[in-house]
């Protein structure tokens, strides 16, 4: 009798490490504020990233990779739903996790997946976090930008940007906001890893702070670690070579910005370096727990870094602009992905793929069959990444922002199809076209050259129903 209850635990182990074996766990990580020119891999040369870089030598690097809006919010609702931000009528800077149908951490979650949400959530309060399919909330709440990344992680009493960052009131003087949500997240690991997991990491970082001064006083705009900042002010003062402070001003229609050129934000290098900090210490937790080989690492953003304007913090520079802008610096972003068993190490994919992608991707490589109610925007490019293969661009990408921004964007809407993408600003009726395969820059509107391309395409930029809402 003793030895069938021993054989029946033993078979009750083999069933469940093999069950681990075929559901294997998700890190997914969301940066904010983050171009694809900010990483050392995606050639960057004054940010170091040593952590991120390594994974790409390790995993796939998308060099075709966009986001499906140039701000947080609608961008980090599309990831989630799988839904394009224009379909889901979000028209601002904010999200909104009540437009979402079926989240696919739910998804996870119905199948067995124990979920754990950290850092920014900006789709919503804190009470939305747990019923968009997530076991655990980490910080997640309605607070799109910290006024400090230290602790109390906020500077004034003014709402929005003066509110608490809730779940992390249990700090002390000198905490510095990332590594303690790090430290809750490893936790989790901890916790959880004897079953299938996803931890949705999304780091508040790299937005910049709402502060003018840093904690010692001296004027920055973009906040990391006060001894990391100090450390790449060195670098700059000791490497005269490295290129700063070159702009140009562009102008747009009624937009108008003044563009930085070059990377030399000493504050935004250590935003970069003390996420990739602890990512090191995320990715060391995966080894040391032998969870590495069925661990499925996906590294991307939510929109192109600040390069415009008084608070430009980057360039991403050949391509052009940042964030808010309809440009290939505002909506390119870092696409990594690692599953050692599965992904060739080191590979590159050329594939043109957006954030809406990854809906149905993630439930391929899951396995898990794609729901016909999902009606998702995206398309699974799993099949074609599993086998090394380019996926070809034959589709219509469709962006809006019916809003003025910082960065001196003006109301403007846009589509990509084929090699062209058209721009269409909404108050003085101009449109740009640009061939974005052969000019990757932007710098030549052929708009002149191509009437008949533009007529059509804007015409189909505007056609459907949901465009509507951004006639005005
Ligand atoms: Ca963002």
């Amino acid at each position: 009798m003793k030895y069938l209850i021993m054989m029946i635990h033993l078979i009750g182990m083999v069933t469940l490490q093999s069950k681990d074996q075929v559901q294997p766990n998700i890190v997914f990580i969301l940066l904010d504020d983050f171009g694809v020119k900010d990483l050392g891999c995606y050639g960057s040369a004054f940010h170091e990233s040593p952590h991120i870089d390594q994974l790409a030598k390790e995993g796939v690097r998308f060099t075709n990779s966009y986001a499906a809006h140039s701000v947080c919010g609608p961008s980090r609702t599309a990831i989630i739903s799988g839904r394009s931000a224009p379909r889901l009528g979000l028209a601002g800077i904010g999200g909104n996790i009540q437009k979402v149908d079926l989240p696919w951490p739910k998804v996870l979650q119905n199948k067995g997946y124990k979920n754990c949400f950290a850092g920014k959530w900006h789709m919503g309060g804190d009470d939305s976090v747990l019923p968009a399919g997530f076991d655990v909330n980490i910080s997640g709440c309605n607070v799109g930008q910290v006024s400090d990344y230290y602790y109390p992680y906020k500077r004034f009493d003014d709402k929005p940007y003066g509110q608490d960052v809730q779940g992390m009131e249990d700090g002390k003087e000198g905490d510095f906001l990332t590594d303690k949500i790090t430290d809750k997240v490893l936790d989790f690991i901890d916790e959880n890893h004897k079953n299938p997991f996803l931890v949705y990491f999304s780091f508040y970082q790299t937005h910049k702070s709402y502060d003018k001064k840093d904690v010692d006083g001296k004027e920055r705009i973009s906040q990391g670690k006060l001894e990391d900042t100090e450390y790449f002010e060195r670098k700059l003062a000791n490497n005269l070579s490295i290129p700063r402070n070159k702009t140009r001003e562009l102008h747009h229609g009624k937009s108008k910005a003044i563009e930085a050129l070059t990377q030399s934000n000493a504050g935004f290098a250590a935003q970069i370096k003390v996420v990739d900090d602890n990512l090191g210490r995320l990715f060391k937790k995966l080894k040391d727990l032998n969870l590495e080989e069925n661990t499925i690492v996906i590294f991307t953003s939510d929109q192109g870094s600040l390069c415009s304007n008084k608070r430009a913090i980057s360039t991403q520079a050949p391509y052009r602009l940042g964030k808010g802008w309809h440009f290939e610096g505002g909506l390119r972003v870092p696409l990594i992905m690692k599953w050692p068993t599965k992904i060739k190490a080191g590979t590159i994919n050329k594939t043109p793929t957006i954030s809406m992608d990854l809906y149905p991707t993630i439930l391929d490589m899951l396995n898990i069959p794609q729901q016909e109610e999902q009606s998702l925007d995206g398309v699974n490019i799993w099949p074609a990444l599993q086998r090394g293969k380019t996926i070809s661009f034959d589709r219509t990408w469709r962006w809006a922002f019916a809003s003025n921004h910082s960065s001196g964007h003006r109301k403007s809407a846009a589509i990509r199809q084929g090699d062209y993408k058209l721009i269409y600003w909404y108050e003085d009726k101009h449109t740009e076209l640009y061939n974005v395969v052969n000019d990757i820059g932007e710098n030549h509107n052929i708009i002149i050259k191509h009437p008949e391309l533009a007529a059509s395409l804007k015409k189909e930029l505007l056609a459907p129903d949901y465009m509507k809402t951004y006639r005005k």
